[in-house]
């Protein structure tokens, strides 16, 4: 990827896990709304045939490929660029939903290695380039497992714990500095690839997760709270949003219908 020098650094939007689900949507929407969006994700083939669509689509994205767990990788992907306006921390995901008594620790290991770690990494190297923008805005999306737990999900939540951590303190850090920290905590999101990655693959059991709820999150609706909040005049740092479908009172009090 060339050096990026665009008319003004603080239209570049950096989107990670832009491969599918909220990722890809919030790539389309920055997009849509004016920023040059630079998608990254493990799957290349994936990011590129998006980046293509929002260019045939008469607005700017280009695709980089990088494992956000990869500190190496990451750090070059930053001498990328001289100065960017936005960081979208998305990449990461739940794996497994087993008890504490029989969790997996690889999975807890792998989940806070792509949810934390991931979200450390891109942070720490790109903090300054949003600083050299001089209207730098990091948004991390959390989940409403961040914010409380419930039976069969410790691993994940532990995670999302560290992701809420991690974004309320450096608002606290960078205080002063013309960088605002953005979390977004979605609920119940019905996305192609969730739960089937949480659950191995097994199509059934994904399907469950969703079983009877009249109308759960899409990714777009989330993409549209990221964008909502992204766009909001720089002096308003939207701390934490909170995004759930209707049908779904708390992270276990969920409305579902007989089919
Ligand atoms: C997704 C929400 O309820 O599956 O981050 O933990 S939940």
């Amino acid at each position: 990827m060339a050096t990026a020098a665009p008319p003004s650094a603080s239209r570049i939007a950096v989107v990670t896990g832009a491969s599918s689900g909220i990722g890809a949507a919030t790539a389309r929407r920055l997009a849509a709304a004016g920023y040059r969006v630079v998608l990254t994700a493990r799957r290349k083939d994936r990011i590129e045939a998006i980046a293509e669509e929002i260019n045939a689509a008469g607005h700017s994205a280009i695709a980089y490929r990088l494992d956000v767990t990869d500190r190496a990788a990451v750090d070059e992907f930053a001498t990328a660029f001289p100065a960017i306006g936005v960081l979208v921390n998305n990449a990461g995901g739940a794996l497994g939903a087993d008890p504490v008594a029989t969790g997996n620790p690889d999975d807890w290991r792998a989940m806070y290695e792509t949810n934390v770690l991931g979200t450390l990494h891109l942070t720490q190297a790109l903090l300054p380039k949003l600083e050299a923008s001089g209207d730098g805005t990091v948004v991390i999306v959390s989940s409403t497992a961040g914010l409380a737990t419930y039976e069969g999900g410790a691993g994940y939540v532990a995670a999302k714990h560290g992701v809420h951590v991690l974004a309320e303190t450096l608002r606290l850090e960078i205080v002063g500095k013309p960088v605002r920290v953005v979390e977004i905590a979605p609920g119940m999101v019905k996305t192609e690839e969730f739960a089937l990655n949480r659950f191995g693959g097994d199509r059934e059991k994904a399907a469950k997760v969703y079983e009877g709820v009249p109308d759960p999150l899409t990714a777009d609706d989330v993409a549209d709270a990221i964008t909502w909040a992204v766009t909001r005049p720089s002096h308003v740092n939207v701390d934490l949003l909170v995004v759930r479908p209707r049908a779904q009172a708390s992270n276990t009090k969920v409305h579902r219908e007989q089919r």
